[in-house]
């Protein structure tokens, strides 16, 4: 094809996902960005970060253009796994300040005009939870015991656990205590899984939302929000799902069988999914429709297929969940055009916005993925014995993923970090790792500290300006310097900048809120191509140059696009290019 040939004006095009009303609610379009606060900024200088050094960096996502803020478990907390472990949902941990210091941190993201969503962790508690130690005090049988999963062994004296699932985090999923009792943990011992049958439980959560939501927070985060209602009588399963890859195996046996609809991974088994757990979702969403100003809730359910996903979001249940199918497409054409496809299929039907998403504190960070010589690998964890990821291809491929995803509508998630282009930290010595998945799997499973290392802020200063003291409760690689966003802050080109006009550009071309067509001459293959609104989005995944159409103007792009001698444009491989249709 010549360029001459391919005016913008005569691309065909196959309509996905028709254009939204500009003034829907803010999460129907909003970027939202994930902090993860011990490593965000730290304030207090003992290196781990905190809500006042969140306050204080509030200015920089500000700049960015996000929409709203998402912050990770900032409870009080023994940390056996980062603050996923509650033991009081309605305290701030030490760690990270007081509750003073979150009305703070609300009220000034406020007047950033940034929403705020808290992360809701109702799956299970910590274990030093009020009501779990009244449990173990209380003894088997009583009412305390309730509030959990316990159950009595199977075996002689009961010594084997009640049945075989197994820890997401490796390991059994039971754990014996000393009156003989097991316990339920779908992640580590150190978090018990609440029983979801307990009214009182019911009630607990439905509280604790009101509490945040009376503080001013503009919604929640949902952990596992596809696993708190469990199969009546908690059958035996044969597969295991561990952390990040999804599900190992599923039986034909499988009493929640849903072989047909299987695709490969997620999380199908008789502790996830369950269609009670939906009730839950109506229950909350009766208690957000009290509060003015649109509140909303995300869920973090690893379902599988999309279909299954979006019976999350129907109208009386969340107002988003996480699309990980499309983290889980990775750097491969074919799966990332069809997961967009069938999210725009399955959410339109229900009326639910989509959302994208390519890292998170629980995945190694897409600039490390994909510069993988298999990029569509999703490992838990790099470790220093590992494959070592290619930096700048990584990069590269990142920041054309991020463009990528920054102009489908629908509602997008960014991991602190991402806009700098950060790598994960894929040399971390073991001795500084906390991931209960790294101890339960005996280090087979590197696990997620590599992509929560504390952020670089400036380059030149003591742990690259995270904390005054210069202390980091991970050590930071000396190439963070790089990525500082001192280093890009005003550097054209810079993933930062970049990152910024792409958001300035969403917003102002109402991307957000747009439609998805195909662009039929342009899409398939290695390269993937459609328009919204105004601008043309091409993608080339491949290694071979694509020609772009003649007549359009670059609004935006992952790298330089330069025209050839005779004056076409031409997008090089591994990048992503914005362009106004018939400039
Ligand atoms: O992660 C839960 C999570 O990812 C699981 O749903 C599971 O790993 C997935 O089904 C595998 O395919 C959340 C938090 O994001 C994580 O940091 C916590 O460790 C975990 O819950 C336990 O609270």
């Amino acid at each position: 094809m010549t360029t001459d040939a391919l005016p913008t004006t005569s691309l065909g095009r196959a309509l996905v996902h028709a254009p939204g009303t500009p003034d829907a609610a803010w999460w129907r379009d909003a970027v939202i960005y994930q902090v993860y606060p011990r490593s965000f900024a730290d304030a207090s200088g003992d290196g781990i970060g905190d809500l006042a050094g969140i306050t204080a960096r509030l200015d920089h996502l500000a700049d960015l253009g996000v929409d709203a803020v998402w912050l990770s478990p900032f409870y009080r907390s023994p940390q056996a796994d980062a603050g996923y472990d509650v033991a009081d949902y309605r305290q701030v941990d030490p760690l990270f300040g007081t509750l003073d210091d979150f009305d703070a941190m609300l009220d000034r993201a406020h007047r950033l005009g940034l929403r705020v969503i808290v992360d809701l962790v109702p799956n299970h508690t910590s274990d030093e939870h009020v009501w779990f130690a009244e449990a173990l005090a209380a003894g088997p049988g009583s009412a305390a015991r309730e509030r959990y999963l316990f159950r009595a062994g199977r075996g002689v004296d009961g010594a084997e656990p009640p049945n075989n699932w197994q820890s997401i985090f490796g390991g059994p999923a039971w754990t014996r205590l000393p009156d003989g009792e097991w316990y339920l943990h779908l992640f580590d011992s150190r978090q018990p899984d609440l029983n979801w049958e307990h009214p009182e439980v019911r009630a607990e959560f439905e509280d604790v939302l009101r509490f945040w939501l009376d503080r001013g927070v503009d919604g929640f985060r949902v952990d596992v929000a596809h696993g708190m209602v469990k199969a009546p009588g908690l059958p035996d399963w044969a597969g295991h799902v561990s952390m990040i890859e999804g599900v190992d195996d599923v039986s034909p046996t499988d009493p929640v069988d849903r072989a047909d609809e299987v695709t490969g991974s997620g999380n199908q088994g008789p502790m996830f999914d369950q269609d009670g757990v939906h009730e839950i979702y109506r229950a909350w969403n009766r208690v957000l429709r009290q509060y003015d100003g649109d509140r909303a809730m995300v869920a973090e359910a690893w379902v599988e297929p999309l279909s299954r996903l979006a019976r999350y979001v129907r109208s009386d249940e969340a107002q988003q969940a996480f699309n990980f199918a499309f983290l889980a497409a990775g750097w491969d054409p074919a799966a990332l055009r069809d997961v967009v496809t069938s999210s725009y299929g399955v959410n339109d039907a229900v009326g639910a916005p989509t959302t994208w998403v390519l890292s998170n504190h629980d995945v190694v960070r897409h600039a490390s993925r994909f510069g993988l010589s298999t990029p569509t690998a999703r490992p838990n964890g790099i470790g220093r014995a590992d494959e070592q990821p290619d930096e700048a291809l990584g990069l590269r491929r990142a920041r054309a993923a991020t463009l990528l995803m920054l102009a489908l509508p629908g509602s997008a998630y960014l991991y602190q970090g991402e806009e700098l282009g950060l790598p994960d930290h894929t040399t971390l010595d073991d001795t500084y790792r906390q991931d209960p998945a790294f101890f339960r799997t005996g280090g087979a499973e590197r696990g997620r500290d590599g992509c929560r290392v504390p952020l670089p802020w400036s380059a030149g200063e003591p742990a690259f300006g995270f904390s005054p003291s210069g202390v980091t409760w991970l050590p930071q690689p000396a190439a963070y310097a790089a990525y500082a966003v001192d280093a890009q802050r005003g550097v054209p080109g810079s993933t930062l900048e970049t990152y910024r006009a792409a958001l300035a550009a969403r917003r102002s071309e109402g991307l957000g809120t747009g439609g998805l067509e195909w662009l039929e001459e342009l899409d398939g293959g290695d390269v993937v191509a459609f328009r919204n609104r105004d601008v043309l989005v091409v993608a080339n995944l491949g290694s071979a140059p694509v020609e772009l159409p003649a007549d359009a103007a670059v609004l935006l792009a992952s790298v330089d696009v330069e025209r050839d001698a005779t004056g076409g444009l031409v997008l090089p491989a591994d990048a992503t290019v914005w362009l106004r249709a018939g400039a």
